[in-house]
């Protein structure tokens, strides 16, 4: 079947072709989330990540009014050299970049769609969007939420930014039906730190467990995605204190010049690496890589799963 707007590199069309494994990755990530040149080396990394554990790593973005699910180097380089030149791009932006033939670096929630249309299963990111703090007055609560309601793909995260509401984001999920799972963790991780106080709703210890509960979920046809919560490597968590008062001085200064909507994310982000000199930008790295091994050995698993069931 094909699908309008959409196309598959060479690499994602045969392995989705023959049932083999693939990751879908991000690119908001790559052009709003980190500074060039670390940004495409990040990317780069991670997909040579997910190759090393046995799946096909499919990173999409809009180019020229196409969904892509799959960039060449060449085009990866692009979308981070662009940076923020290039429109972040989330549910309600599909349509108009794509009627104007225009680029976008997809969020977790357009990564999903496109994921969700090209038929895989599995998605890697740093950290999805949720309930910001301050909701109650200003309802800013990220797509990505809704998505993780009503499309069934598998996203695996380090939990998300304490710049959110953490305790709202989770139940927004609950409220949606939307699994959220623990690796090898009972704790919802906070990004940057392996803990935040709140508890998971399950904890599972092996990719494969996490497979079989992917396969349960759609077998039924509970359509809608899981989460995946993989805490940021013990060696490069930062100390919870300290990122709780950078991440309070971020939230001030944006206050304090009216950032908000879509532009508060890179935002807080940017001024975070700033106000740690560079130490918030070495986590985020390492807890992507550690997201990309994750969900290459999920796909693996899924895979297996499939053929023991079917
Ligand atoms: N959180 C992060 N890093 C990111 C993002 C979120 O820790 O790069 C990006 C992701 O692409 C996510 C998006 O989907 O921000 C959410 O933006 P918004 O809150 O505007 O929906
Ligand atoms: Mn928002």
């Amino acid at each position: 079947m094909t699908i309008p707007y959409l196309d598959l590199s060479p690499e994602v069309q045969a392995a989705l072709k023959e049932d083999s494994p693939v990751v879908a990755l991000e690119s908001t990530i790559i052009s709003h989330g980190m500074p060039y040149p670390k940004n495409v080396e990040t990317a780069l990394e991670v997909e040579r990540e997910v190759k090393a554990h046995g799946a096909v790593p499919a990173t999409i973005a809009i180019l020229g009014g196409r969904l892509k699910a799959g960039l060449s180097e060449a085009e990866i380089n692009y979308m981070g050299k662009q940076g923020s030149m290039v429109q972040k791009a989330s549910r309600r932006d599909l349509p108009v970049l794509l009627a104007r033939g225009l680029d976008g670096a997809t969020t977790v929630a357009a990564t999903m769609i496109v994921a969700g249309l090209a038929g895989i299963r599995v998605f890697a990111t740093g950290g999805i969007g949720g309930v910001h703090r301050g909701a109650t007055q200003t309802m800013d609560i990220s797509a990505d939420l809704q998505e993780l309601a009503r499309t069934s793909v598998a996203v695996v995260c380090a939990g998300a930014k304490s710049i959110l509401d953490l305790e709202l984001t989770l139940e927004y999920l609950e409220t949606h039906g939307v699994p959220v799972l623990g690796y090898q963790t009972d704790e919802f991780p906070a990004f940057y730190t392996r803990s935040s106080g709140l508890p998971v709703d399950y904890r599972t210890d092996t990719p494969l467990e996490a497979a079989r509960i992917l396969h349960a979920k759609w077998a039924l046809g509970l359509a809608g995605g899981i989460i995946i919560a993989n805490p940021v490597p013990e060696a490069y968590a930062m100390p919870s204190a300290k990122i709780e008062t950078v991440i309070r001085r971020a939230l001030a200064e944006a206050e304090a010049r009216g950032v908000k909507g879509k532009a508060i994310t890179p935002f807080l982000l940017s001024r975070i690496e700033e106000l740690t000199e560079g130490k918030s930008l070495e986590a985020n790295i390492q807890l992507v890589i550690n997201n990309a091994r994750l969900a290459a050995e999920v796909a693996v698993g899924f895979g297996l799963e499939g053929s023991l069931n079917g």
